[in-house]
C-alpha cells in the first residue's frame, strides 16, 4: 500500500458513517485478541514477544500529516504487510488538532489490518467518563463531520471502545510501554500484577488515573501533586521500583508536549515520545522510537529516538 491509497481509504471510511461504525465493531473484536507476538493480559496488558523492530509513537493529537510522514519515512505502509514490525501507540489520538477524525481512523484501521502488528493504548484522552480532561473537543468534531444526531451516537460507540483499549505494553527484560508514567501502586505492591490491577476483574480507578496522567520529574521528590488537576509527578524511585516490578530497563511515555518531540528523565531511564507538531505551542518536531531486536540498549535507548 501506499501512503496515498492509505489516505484514501481512510477519507473513505470517514464519509460513509456506516464503515466507521463497521470499524469500530472489528477493532473491538480485536483488541483484546492475542496473536503471534503479541500476548493479551486482562484487564490491560499487551506483551510484546516476537518481532524484528518496534516503533514506539507518541501523542498524536489529530497530527494527520505527521502519522502519514513516520509511516512513509519508515515504509511501514509495506513492513507492516511484509515483515515483522509492531507498532505501538502510546494513546492520545484525539482533541486538539485539525485531523482528529482521520488519525483516529488511521490508528484503528491498522489494528483492524494488522491485529498482530499494531498496539493502541489507551491516553488520558480516551477519557474515562469521570475524568474528562480538557480541551475535548472530539464530540463536536463528530457532530460537525455527522450531523447532530449520528456524530453523538458515533461518539458514544468511540467512547465506549476508549474504555476498552489497552493502558499497558511491555518488551519483557526491555520496556514498560504506557500514556504517562506508573501508578504510587509500584511502592508498596509486592509484584508488577499487584501494582498494575493485572489479572484483576477492572482497573483500579486510581491507578488508571495515574498511567493516564502521572509525568516524571528530575527534582528530588518522590510523589507531588500535579498541576494538571490528576495524576501526580513522580520521582526517580517511582520509576525504579516499576522498572524492578516489571523486570525492564526503561519507561517510553508520552503525554507531555516536548520542543524536540522527545525529552529523556531520570538517567536515560523514563524516555517521553510526542508527535503532534502543534505550532501555537511552539512545537515543530515529533519523535519516535526504532528498536530492533539486536538494538544494544544497556547504555541507554535515547540513541534509538528519530526526530522529523
Ligand atoms: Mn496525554
Amino acid at each position: 500500500m501506499e501512503e496515498i491509497e492509505f489516505s484514501s481509504l481512510i477519507v473513505d471510511i470517514i464519509t460513509d458513517y456506516k464503515e466507521t461504525i463497521k470499524l469500530i465493531v472489528d477493532v473491538g473484536g480485536k483488541l483484546d485478541k492475542t496473536y503471534n507476538g503479541l500476548i493479551y493480559r486482562p484487564p490491560g496488558l499487551i506483551e510484546i514477544n516476537d518481532y524484528n523492530d518496534v516503533y514506539i509513537i507518541g501523542d498524536l493529537h489529530g497530527d494527520f500529516n505527521t502519522l502519514l510522514e513516520i509511516l512513509s519515512t519508515e515504509d511501514l505502509f509495506n513492513r507492516l504487510e511484509n515483515d515483522n514490525v509492531k507498532i505501538v501507540f502510546l494513546g492520545d489520538y484525539v482533541d486538539r488538532g485539525d485531523q482528529q477524525l482521520e488519525v483516529l481512523t488511521s490508528v484503528l484501521y491498522l489494528k483492524s489490518l494488522y491485529p498482530d502488528k499494531v498496539v493502541i493504548l489507551r491516553g488520558n484522552h480516551e477519557a474515562p467518563p469521570l475524568l474528562l480532561p480538557y480541551p475535548h473537543d472530539f464530540s463536536a468534531v463528530l457532530r460537525s463531520v455527522y450531523g447532530t444526531e449520528k456524530g453523538i451516537m458515533i461518539y458514544r460507540l468511540f467512547f465506549r471502545l476508549f474504555q476498552r483499549l489497552p493502558i499497558l505494553a511491555r518488551i519483557p527484560g526491555k520496556i514498560l510501554l504506557l500514556h504517562g508514567g506508573p501508578p504510587s501502586s509500584v511502592l508498596d505492591a509486592l509484584s508488577f500484577e499487584e501494582a498494575f490491577s493485572i489479572g484483576y476483574p477492572s482497573i483500579d480507578d486510581n491507578v488508571l488515573e495515574e498511567i493516564l496522567w502521572n509525568d516524571p520529574v528530575d527534582a528530588d521528590i518522590t510523589l507531588q501533586e500535579s498541576p494538571r488537576g490528576a495524576g501526580y509527578l513522580f520521582g526517580r524511585k517511582v520509576t525504579e521500583r516499576a522498572l524492578e516490578l516489571s523486570g525492564t530497563k526503561y519507561i517510553v511515555r508520552a503525554h507531555e508536549p516536548s520542543f524536540y518531540g522527545y525529552k529523556v528523565n531520570h538517567d536515560g531511564k523514563v524516555i517521553t515520545l510526542f508527535d503532534a507538531k502543534i505550532p501555537a505551542y511552539g512545537i515543530f518536531s515529533a519523535a519516535y522510537l526504532k528498536i530492533s531486536r539486536e538494538a544494544e540498549i544497556e547504555e541507554g535507548i535515547d540513541g534509538y529516538i528519530v526526530t522529523i
